[in-house]
């Protein structure tokens, strides 16, 4: 059976950010961040959704906690909004802010769950934004600011600490495919919040280091499972361009200590100055990092397009997920032996996967069968990829409940648990269930 193939000390958990279940916008002092300025903007989100109330778990801590809890879990990954802490991102810290998280930490706490923060998952103060957002580097020393007020508030009872929630998103969906908030569509900047972001990290895990020695520091990252449409060498090469693009643009400077020499040669002349020590702050030792998996990517040669010089290439399976994902779980494998086999990385927990599939209630049962077949498929490849000796030490899924998908409004729903926008009702819908299965069974089986 599956949960018998996982190790003693492995943990099961799941996950949320922030801006997509707190709600609760205006309240106790937070102040906007880009997404609430970019959600209330028209033709940003799908129907004009946006995070004003969300899953409402600002006020329903207590409530969703116990249900975590009831489901097994053993490990929460949830994120600190900047906006409620330093509400302009810059100046003034707010005590409400923190208080609420000191409630959210004791919750998890004196149910026996571990919690693991994300200190970064996409919520930038908007005053920050007028002074260039991440595309400058005063932002990374406000962020480290940010990071020490709360390290100093929280270090005693945080488990695992994450500085990012996937960097790519930060730099390339937000500033090079306008995507994501703030929606800019500019390699320029897109570089510029690259080496923003990746100082960021280096400032944050300094201040960590300091102000709580003793919680384990990682990055999340959402590489890219790159896979070749063919086989010619012309793909291979593309693909190998694509990587450092996508991937090695984080794991060079973080674990080598400099970027990729094909991106530089394409791109440094517009990359903002590089100071003195930077590489060596970006570079300082982690505990553990955390890959974000959902699909492959699938890509070709093509010379018509600035590096990496790739066009998509078309899925190679017939299932998807209602967001229009292919699934395929061997990609998932082939990543994490790229990953290592490439870069000397520490211990390694999934921060992300899960699927998206929209059914609703009926009768009170939320019938998701795909999408346990997806999470039983995709651990099954975590527990090969341990048995091959690489170092995963837990799971979490994407995500505890129905949220806010960004871009994608309401629309998307990637939950164990079924939220009802209209009236906040919470089901657990059969993948919950399911899940609390699995998490037993290994908890029976290890004793
Ligand atoms: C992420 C995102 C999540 C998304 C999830 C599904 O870290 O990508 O953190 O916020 O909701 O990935 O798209």
């Amino acid at each position: 059976a599956l949960a018998g193939r996982f190790p003693k000390d492995f943990i099961f958990g799941t996950a949320t950010a922030s801006y997509q279940i707190e709600g609760a916008a205006r309240e106790d002092g937070r102040k906007p961040s880009i997404w609430d300025a970019f959600s209330h903007m028209p033709g940003r989100v799908y129907n004009r959704d946006t995070g004003d109330i969300a899953c409402d778990h600002y006020h329903r801590v207590e409530e969703d906690l116990d249900l975590m809890a009831s489901l097994g879990v053993e490990t929460y990954r949830f994120s600190i909004a900047w906006p409620r802490i330093i509400p302009d991102g810059r100046g003034p810290v707010n005590e409400a802010g923190l208080d609420f998280y000191d409630r959210l930490i004791d919750a998890c706490k004196a149910r026996g769950i571990k919690t693991n923060a994300t200190l970064y998952h996409w919520d930038l103060p908007l005053t920050l934004a007028g002074d260039g957002g991440w595309t400058v580097r005063s932002t990374a020393y406000a962020f480290q600011r940010y990071v020490q007020t709360v390290m100093k508030r929280f270090g005693d009872r945080l488990d695992f600490v994450s500085t990012f929630n996937e960097p790519w998103c930060v730099v390339y969906l937000s500033h090079l495919y306008g995507i994501h908030a703030p929606g800019e569509k500019s390699i320029e900047a897109s570089v510029a919040a690259l080496h923003t972001v990746n100082l960021a990290h280096g400032l944050a895990v300094e201040a960590i280091r300091q102000e709580a020695p003793d919680v384990a520091v990682g990055i999340v990252c959402n590489h890219q499972a790159i896979i070749p449409v063919t086989d010619s060498e012309e793909d291979k090469a593309a693909c190998e361009r694509a990587f450092q693009f996508n991937n090695g643009v984080f794991f060079d400077p973080i674990f080598k200590g400099e970027y990729p020499a094909d991106f530089m040669a394409a791109y440094g002349d517009i990359m903002p100055k590089i100071e003195d020590g930077d590489l060596a702050l970006i570079s300082q030792p982690l505990d553990w990092w955390g890959l974000n998996y959902y699909k492959p990517e699938r890509y070709k040669h093509n010379p018509e397009a600035p590096f990496p010089s790739v066009a998509d290439g078309p899925a190679l399976n017939d299932v998807f997920t209602d967001i229009g994902w292919e699934v395929d779980a061997s990609a998932l494998k082939f990543l994490v032996h790229q990953l290592y086999d490439r870069y000397e990385l520490p211990d390694m927990y999934i921060t992300e996967n899960g699927a998206c599939y929209n059914m609703a209630p009926v009768d009170g049962v939320v019938d998701d069968q795909p999408r346990i077949e997806y999470l039983s498929e995709h651990l099954g490849v975590v527990a090969d990829l341990i048995e091959a000796g690489r170092p995963i030490k837990g799971y979490y899924a994407w995500s505890l409940m129905d949220n806010f998908e960004w871009a994608e409004g309401y629309k998307m729903r990637f939950g164990l648990i079924y939220i009802n926008y209209e009236t906040q009702e919470r089901t657990v819908k059969n993948s919950g269930k399911w899940f609390k299965a699995l998490a037993e069974e290994f908890l029976n089986a290890e004793k």
